[in-house]
C-alpha cells in the first residue's frame, strides 16, 4: 500500500473567474488587478473567463464576492484591496471585516475566493507588495485561486 497523495496544480482547461478590486487606494489595487490578470493569463485562462468587478472600498468587498457566487457563474473570486493604517483611523475594523467576511464566503460557498487584500502600516509597505520589491499579491493571489480550483475538482 502506498499512501495517496492528492494535490493541485497550475494547469486548468478553463478557470471562470471573478475579480473583485476594491477602488480605494485605487493606484495600488489597480496593479493587483494587472497583477493577477496577467498571471492567469500566463497560465492559459482566456480574458473571456474573466470578470473584473469594482467596488467602492474593502469593507464592500464581501458583499459584492457574495452577490457573485450566488449567481453561479464562477469557479473561484479574487478579492483585492488595499487597507492602509497610516490612511484611517478605522483600519481595525475595516481590515477585520473583509478579512472576516470572506474567509465566511469560502466555507459558506464552497468555492475559493483568494484573499489578495493587502493591510500595510503604511503607503510604502503596500507599493512594495503591488508588483516592487516584494512581488504582486495580485499574483500570488491568481496562482492561489488555480491551485485551489484544480485541487477542489481532484478531491471531488
Ligand atoms: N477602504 C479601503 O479599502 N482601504 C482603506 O485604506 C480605507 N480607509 O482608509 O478608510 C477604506 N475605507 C473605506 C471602507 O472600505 C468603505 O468603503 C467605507 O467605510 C464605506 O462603507
Amino acid at each position: 500500500m502506498s499512501m495517496k497523495v492528492i494535490e493541485g496544480d497550475f494547469r486548468l482547461e478553463s478557470c471562470k473567474t471573478a475579480i473583485v478590486v476594491s477602488r480605494w487606494n485605487s493606484f495600488i489595487t489597480e496593479r493587483l488587478k494587472e497583477g493577477a490578470v496577467e498571471a492567469l493569463k500566463r497560465h492559459g485562462i482566456s480574458e473571456d473567463d474573466i470578470t473584473v468587478v469594482y467596488c467602492p472600498g474593502s469593507f464592500e468587498i464581501p458583499l459584492t464576492a457574495r452577490q457573485l457566487l450566488e449567481t453561479g457563474s464562477y469557479d473561484g473570486i479574487i478579492t483585492l484591496g488595499t487597507v492602509i493604517r497610516g490612511a484611517t483611523a478605522h483600519f481595525d475594523y475595516v481590515s477585520s471585516a473583509v478579512t472576516n467576511g470572506v474567509a465566511r464566503l469560502n466555507l459558506d460557498y464552497g468555492k475559493p475566493v483568494i484573499f489578495g487584500v493587502l493591510t500595510t502600516d503604511t503607503i510604502e509597505q503596500a507599493i512594495e507588495r503591488a508588483g516592487t520589491k516584494a512581488g504582486n499579491k495580485g499574483e500570488e493571489a491568481a496562482m492561489a485561486l488555480l491551485e485551489m480550483v484544480s485541487l477542489g475538482s481532484r478531491i471531488r
